[in-house]
């Protein structure tokens, strides 16, 4: 199997993490590509053009992200990072969609305020702003919850952390949600972690 990344997404860190996590390191080769600039390796794959892509055959490709999390997750019973039903299952699906939500709006207006040059901020960046910090408050009053449990949902929570970092260091999060920093401090020393960071 081949894994297309790209070196800064949270959502390819995500999926990443989660065949690291599985133990799938031996049997999926991980591919960097661009994919702003649309190369047919990955547009072959996948018609939008985003990673990441999950090629299992020559002619069966997964995406998104989500689908590739479920797919991977079922390759192998232990560790279970899905759980299979009920309640359970959906509150760790709910988080990954905050995560991923988070991100959509945090990847959006990251390039959204390049493109608005000297005035970044505008209206419309400020209620996306404003996104990022209610959904850091969520999270931040989960962190009781997790009892040190690694799964989908706290894998997602740190891809989507650790993509802050990387383009948000003057929102200074940690200081909004010091709870959350505190986790994120511990999950950001797994190897999976270190291993998918992207290079400085
Ligand atoms: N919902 C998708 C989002 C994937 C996504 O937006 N990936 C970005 C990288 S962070 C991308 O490849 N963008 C290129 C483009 O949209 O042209 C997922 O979860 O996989």
């Amino acid at each position: 199997m081949q894994l297309y990344i790209s070196p800064t997404s949270p959502y390819a860190r995500k999926t990443w993490m989660m065949m690291l996590e599985k133990g799938l390191a031996e049997e999926v080769e991980i591919i960097a590509v661009n994919p702003w600039q649309s190369p047919p390796e990955l547009t072959s794959k996948n018609p939008l053009s985003q990673v990441p892509v999950l090629a299992i055959s020559p002619d069966q490709c997964l995406y998104d992200s989500r689908v590739i999390c479920t797919y991977l997750d079922g390759l192998r019973r232990e560790p279970a990072l899905i759980p299979p039903n009920g309640m359970e299952r959906v509150v760790i699906l709910r988080r990954e969609a905050l995560a991923d939500g988070m991100s959509d709006v945090a990847v959006a207006t990251f390039f959204a305020r390049k493109d608005n040059g000297d005035n970044p901020d505008t209206p419309a960046i400020k209620r996306q702003l404003g996104k990022i910090e209610a959904a850091l408050k969520v999270m931040e009053s989960e962190v009781p919850l997790f009892d040190g449990q690694l799964d989908l949902g706290t894998i997602a929570y740190g891809a989507s952390l650790a993509y802050l970092d990387l383009r948000y260091g003057a929102l200074q999060w940690r200081d909004k949600a010091p709870a959350l920093a505190t986790w994120f401090a511990t999950i950001a020393q797994r190897p999976a972690m270190v291993t998918t960071a992207p290079p400085a």
